[in-house]
């Protein structure tokens, strides 16, 4: 049987490889890629199938997962999609941003957008609550560059561009404070907001981003392990970025983390 593994996936191995290496070129080459149309009405397991090929060619070069990324949380961006569930994805080791300085060279059409991150103190379980697991907080930034045209999609596409994951940072880690719900989150540029916000943005309550990647990344056979990371999503719309800002993203109580954009 050459179906792919998984709930649901229709396409053959084949085909999600090709899938997978077209988008893996648009990021290495940093050109932008027309929608992949034989994902039209495909179900999210194929979608998911081809993020898997997408970051194992990641992996074959050397790069190592670092954690998983929780995209659309946002009742605003889900409605945009027509979908009530969220989307999640993948990081490397070469997203991270370790010394502050985020360069855009090998950037498509970046946009940057304020988070949450979680540290996994201990691998994951399906039905491990968010305090079993989950030992520090941070202020984070995601950097996200779709690899299609425009920045247009649909939802298999954009599941299959692994959630248009490109770079992260992530502040001082924090004790988890005793309420998350409700923090305000401010991204600004040079010193002036530009989007502002807050944790509520982020399922309601960003511990929830938690209880969905554990079990989201589970039907894909992928559990959180300890020293990952999860970025829980986004208290606000995405901005675009520009070379020779410094940008920063403040959710009260838990402090900032800013980068130099070059
Ligand atoms: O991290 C995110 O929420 C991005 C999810 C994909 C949607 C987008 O690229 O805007
Ligand atoms: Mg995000």
């Amino acid at each position: 049987d050459h179906r792919a593994t998984g709930g649901g996936a229709t396409l053959d191995q084949a085909e999600i490889d090709r899938l997978a290496a077209a988008l893996d070129d648009a990021a290495l080459n940093a050109a932008a890629l027309s929608r992949q149309s034989a994902l039209d009405g495909a179900p999210v397991a194929d979608a998911y199938a081809v993020q898997r090929s997408v970051v194992r060619r990641r992996l074959d070069r050397g790069e190592q997962l670092t954690g998983l990324k929780m995209g659309l949380t946002s009742a605003a961006k889900m409605a945009q999609m027509g979908v009530d569930s969220p989307i999640w994805g993948r990081l490397t080791d070469t997203m991270a941003v370790g010394d502050g300085t985020l360069s855009l060279t090998g950037r498509i059409h970046p946009r940057i957008e304020p988070e949450v991150a979680f540290r996994i103190g201990r691998d994951a379980a399906p039905g491990d609550a968010f305090g079993d697991v989950v030992d520090a907080v941070a202020p984070a930034l995601e950097l996200i560059d779709s690899r299609y045209e425009g920045f247009r999609f649909t939802l298999p596409d954009v599941i299959a561009d692994n959630t248009s994951a490109a770079r992260y940072a992530i502040g001082p880690w924090q004790p988890v404070p005793a309420q998350l719900t409700d923090l305000a989150v401010t991204l600004d540029v040079d010193g002036t907001a530009v989007q502002t916000g807050s944790t509520a943005a982020i399922l309601g309550d960003p511990r929830r981003a938690f209880d969905e990647a554990v079990r989201l990344a589970d039907e894909d056979g992928l559990r959180l392990r300890a020293g990952w990371v999860l970025l829980a999503g986004a208290a606000t719309a995405a901005e675009p970025v520009q070379a020779g800002t410094r940008v920063r993203a403040t959710v009260d109580g838990l402090g900032a983390v800013s980068v130099e954009v070059r």
